[in-house]
């Protein structure tokens, strides 16, 4: 696994302290502030980020042979893109990574020039509803579907399956919600728990619990189940499991 020398690709920027003194409520956007410490931000604000991310290179070792297409939807600054593109034994793919927030992409685009993967690696600054998806070995939605308009959701994982070849793979990682509502309560309060073990603020977490208000909307492992199955994807299930998140596999 190549967790460290992904980081050696592009080193840290800064430490997360967006939310750190009082401030006025406004809704989470991925703008200038939040793009400068994203990896600081992502690795202490989501349980089991880098094992979601260097196993989800480990699923493209195991499902992307030479000739593949790999789609990274809402890629921030190529996470998981990096993961994959170390992790793959040969140099025949390509990777669209896809992002809206143009204080994302244009980190990406300079990180990618920083490796060997410039020609195999491209980066799309787009709204991914807008995306054309074709002929994909695999599709990575990492921590990106919760931030798409419920309304939007059924439409996008159709066109997802429709631009998948068949025996592709689907990755989504998610913070989810339970139908029990005494385990949501427990596993909320277990999250919170372990971001105070990450350094943040009781102050840093309810802030960003309330800009988050409305922006990440989560579903349950059910309603996730319910519409893949309905796109047509077969053998769904989560692989990996903390607290309120959770990644998830299907199969077209
Ligand atoms: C990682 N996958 O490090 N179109 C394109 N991008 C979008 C859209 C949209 N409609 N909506 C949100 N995004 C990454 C982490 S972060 C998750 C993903 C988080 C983008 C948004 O700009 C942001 O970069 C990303 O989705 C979500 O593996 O911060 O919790």
């Amino acid at each position: 696994m190549t967790t460290q020398d992904n980081q050696s690709d592009h080193p840290q920027a800064g430490t997360d302290k967006v939310f750190a003194t009082e401030r006025l409520p406004t809704a989470f956007a991925f703008d200038d502030q939040v793009a400068s410490v994203f990896d600081d931000m992502i690795n202490r604000s989501v349980p089991g980020y880098s094992t979601i991310v260097s196993m989800i290179g480990v699923l493209a070792e195991r499902y992307c042979g030479a000739g593949s297409r790999i789609y990274d939807l809402g890629a921030s600054l190529g996470g998981a893109s990096f993961a994959v593109a170390h992790q793959l034994p040969h140099e025949d793919f390509q990777l669209i990574a896809i992002d809206n927030s143009e204080a994302m992409t244009s980190r990406l685009q300079t990180r990618i020039a920083a490796t060997p993967f410039g020609d195999r690696i491209q980066c799309r600054h787009e709204d991914l509803r807008d995306s054309e998806i074709r002929d994909a070995s695999m599709v990575i939605l990492n921590f990106t579907l919760q931030f798409i308009d419920p309304a939007a959701r059924v439409a996008l994982m159709q066109k997802i399956y429709d631009g998948m070849r068949p025996g592709g793979l689907l990755v989504i990682s998610e913070k989810i919600q339970f139908p029990d509502p005494q385990l949501n309560e427990l596993f909320i309060d277990l999250y919170h728990r372990f971001k105070e073990t990450q350094g943040y603020s009781k102050l840093e977490i309810a802030q960003k619990r309330a800009a988050l208000e409305n922006v990440l909307i989560p579903e349950t492992l059910a309603a996730h189940r319910q519409r893949l199955t309905e796109a047509g994807f077969h053998s769904f299930d989560a692989w990996f499991q903390c607290f309120n998140f959770a990644s998830m596999v299907a199969f077209k």
